[in-house]
């Protein structure tokens, strides 16, 4: 039986981009507390917090220097403490990142680390000599050829010592050495830490590339990041995560959330990870319905083909149906904004946005709901590189054009794939700067703010706003929803997104139009006297409009 978090849905907040109290142009954590009510009003049950730590910022905060406090720019820890009191108050639940794949080099731990080869946390993070043979520092003589996913190698040569220690993301982000038990217990620890204070749960970054594959060796991954079949879902990660589900969470009565933020993760391997009877997490996010609209390197972007989606969930939830977990989510802070890249921002923008809600939230697994996505902001029309904040986008910017790309193509990928699509300021109303801040915005805000924005959608009541209001009300009022089990129907419409779940002798049908032109589900006689719960188009006929959706219930 599923847990808790079957019934509920969290909401992502990216708080640099949420709301400004202070004026600097950057979202802080009193801005939070100045949204909690909105949040509750929306009826969400728990609050996902992007990294509020203190942080150089190389990578807007998954680069952390201390992992016990919040960060002077965010706010502190008495302010901390505040908004998760409101949001206990308010029935809801406040979720941290967890970032321990790495730290920022300027993280005490790194600091001590790289002070040379005898120091007492030499072995925290992953140091190595030059290839053998090799002069350090000359190109090609890293210790193994992984890449980045920020572009170049995965090392860095430390002059001082001569050695290079390992990076996966920003030579900022130096990798911990999680086959040391110290390093492992300190996480725990600083995890016990955030539980005493009353938080409930962590969404953890990049956890399945924790365990290396040892010894070290050349990858040979085709793709964009060499070496990846070293690092995602390595030899020890299971082991990793049982012994830090039973070192913090053993003894504890609550109800916590934990899900695993695991990019190249199959069926197969979140089977494991899900298991509740292993004892690791409760759910991870799955990158396979993220990576259909791209070949190759996510800058390639090739248009979504819906029966490749569907196959991809319809795929998930087969292998998740009697054991583990779904997440289910179409945006976060590194993804395009949904309703531009699989609906139609145009014409149908409102339509299209609630007919993808629709889809995501009846699956059988918990919904995340990502800061905007509820009133269905869009993607940003970014025009050229100075527009770009993003430490991937820079990077992959400078690569591509260093290696011949035109720049435009390369601004253009952007445009369509660029995780800062998902970091302009929310759109809270139609004031200057949309009501993020009374200064400058760190990224700029989307001109469309005067027409997309919150309190346009609260006060409209076809809103995109109150659909998610109503999927998620609806999620805690059928047990069907969180519960039922799923079935695929017309798996082979080209424009049709159907399925069917079942609880006892209640049974929900989902019929979505995912095309802007009409579609014929055909005839559905046993459904013909069915209960509409949610539409977005009233009055629907037989034949579906462009991008309507239903939800209909019928007793068995
Ligand atoms: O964003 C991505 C694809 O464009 C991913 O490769 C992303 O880097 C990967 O999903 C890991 O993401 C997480 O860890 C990164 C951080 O930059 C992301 O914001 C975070 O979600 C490093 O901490």
């Amino acid at each position: 039986q599923p847990g808790w978090f079957a019934d509920a849905v969290v909401y992502q907040i990216y708080p640099r981009s949420f709301a400004d109290s202070d004026g600097d142009g950057i979202g802080d954590l009193r801005g939070v507390i100045g949204k909690v009510d909105y949040l509750a009003d929306l009826g969400v049950d728990v609050i996902w917090l992007s990294p509020v730590y203190p942080s150089p910022q190389d990578d807007n905060g998954y680069d952390i220097s201390n992992y016990r406090d919040i960060a002077p720019v965010f706010g502190s820890l008495d302010i901390f403490d505040e908004l998760l009191g409101r949001v206990h108050a308010r029935g809801m639940k406040l979720v941290m990142d967890l970032v321990v794949n790495h730290t920022s080099d300027e993280h005490s731990w790194f600091v001590e680390s790289s002070s040379g080869p005898d120091s007492a946390k030499r072995d925290w993070y992953i140091w190595r000599p030059a290839r053998s043979g090799m002069t350090a520092g000359v190109p090609g003589a890293e210790p193994t050829n992984w890449t980045s996913f920020f572009s170049g190698p995965a090392w860095q040569l430390d002059e001082a010592t001569g050695e290079y220690y390992l990076h996966l993301f920003s030579p900022k982000q130096p990798d911990l050495n999680w086959e040391n038990p110290d390093v492992r217990s300190a996480v725990h620890e600083m995890m016990r830490w955030w539980l005493d204070r009353g938080v409930d749960g962590f969404r953890m970054d990049v956890i399945n590339m924790i365990s290396k594959t040892l010894p070290l060796t050349d990858g040979s991954t085709v793709g964009s990041v060499i070496g990846s079949e070293q690092f995602l879902n390595g030899p020890r990660v299971h082991e990793y995560l049982a012994e830090m589900h039973r070192e913090v969470f053993a003894g504890r009565t609550g109800r916590y959330l934990t899900v695993g933020e695991t990019p190249g993760v199959t069926v197969d391997d979140a089977r494991l990870y899900t298991d509740p009877a292993r004892g690791e997490v409760d759910m991870v996010f799955q990158f396979d319905h993220v990576d259909l609209d791209h070949d190759g390197s996510k800058w390639e972007h090739i248009p979504l083909r819906l029966l490749d989606l569907k196959a991809c969930f319809g795929r998930w939830q087969a292998g998740l149906a009697d054991l583990g977990w779904n997440s289910l989510y179409w945006n976060n802070h590194d993804q395009p904004r949904v309703v531009s890249r699989f609906g139609d921002d145009g014409q149908h923008r409102a339509r299209s946005a609630k007919a993808l809600a629709t889809v995501l939230h009846l699956h059988r697994g918990t919904p995340y709901v990502y800061q905007g996505e509820e009133f269905g902001m869009t993607n940003f029309p970014f025009a050229s590189i100075e527009d770009f904040q993003d430490i991937e986008s820079i990077n992959h910017y400078r690569q591509a054009v260093a290696g011949g790309q035109d720049p435009a193509a390369a601004i253009a990928a952007m445009r369509i794939a660029g995780r800062d699509n998902a970091r302009t300021p929310v759109q809270w109303d139609a004031t200057p700067q949309a009501g993020f801040t009374t200064g400058t915005p760190w990224l700029a805000v989307n001109p469309n703010y005067v027409e997309i924005n919150a309190a346009a959608a609260l006060a409209d009541p076809d809103s995109v706003l109150h659909h998610y209001r109503k999927l998620i009300a609806l999620r805690h009022l059928e047990p069907t929803v969180g519960r039922g089990d799923f079935t695929m129907v017309l798996p082979h419409d080209e424009q049709i997104y159907a399925f069917t779940r079942r609880l006892g002798h209640t049974e929900l049908l989902v019929l979505a139009n995912l095309s802007g032109e009409p579609a014929d589900p055909g005839p559905l006689p046993e459904w013909a006297a069915a209960e509409i719960l949610l539409t977005n188009v009233p009055d629907g006929a037989a034949v579906l409009l462009p991008w309507e959706a239903r939800i209909l219930r019928r007793s068995l």
